[in-house]
């Protein structure tokens, strides 16, 4: 699957920690948009849609939440709770994000702006993309 997830350089001292994102460095794509979800309520899913080619690598700066990613032939589920990692999803990855801690705040670099023309939201529709895709 199209996802990877890496340590981010920690750069620490007794002030405290510092990590920065750098487009062509440890972020590889033009990042051309910054968002953050934050006061998630307890118990809710969200996601629930793939992107037709946004590229986006995603920080749990703050707290912790799971990921389902499922490219339409596998199907993994982990978990974010460390900001000195980050997870690149790729396009064409169907996604849903859920038990949010209280405190979590997940920030999202993207390599273009909103568009909702990018999204597919329809679960059947995103199958039929992928089986039309030849195997990688
Ligand atoms: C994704 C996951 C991880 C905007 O106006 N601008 C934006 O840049 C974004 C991301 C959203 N919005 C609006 C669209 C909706 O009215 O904010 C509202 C909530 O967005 P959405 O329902 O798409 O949120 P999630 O949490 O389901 O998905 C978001 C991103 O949209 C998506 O790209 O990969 O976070």
């Amino acid at each position: 699957m199209d996802i990877r997830l890496f340590p981010l350089q920690k750069h620490g001292d007794d002030r405290g920690s510092l990590i920065a994102l750098e487009e062509g460095r440890n972020v590889p794509f033009t990042v051309r948009r910054v968002y953050y979800l934050f006061e998630t309520k307890p118990g809710v899913r969200r996601g629930f849609h793939a992107h037709r080619d946004l590229k986006q690598l995603v920080v749990a700066v703050r707290g912790s939440c799971r990921f389902l990613l499922d490219d339409g032939r596998e199907q993994i589920e982990l978990l974010l709770d460390n900001p000195a990692q980050g997870l690149l999803v790729e396009s064409m990855i169907w996604r849903e994000m859920y038990d949010f801690s209280e405190d979590c705040v997940l920030m999202v670099l993207a390599s273009a702006l909103y568009d909702e023309s990018d999204y597919i939201r329809d679960k059947a529709q995103f199958m039929a993309l992928v089986e039309q895709e030849p195997q990688a």
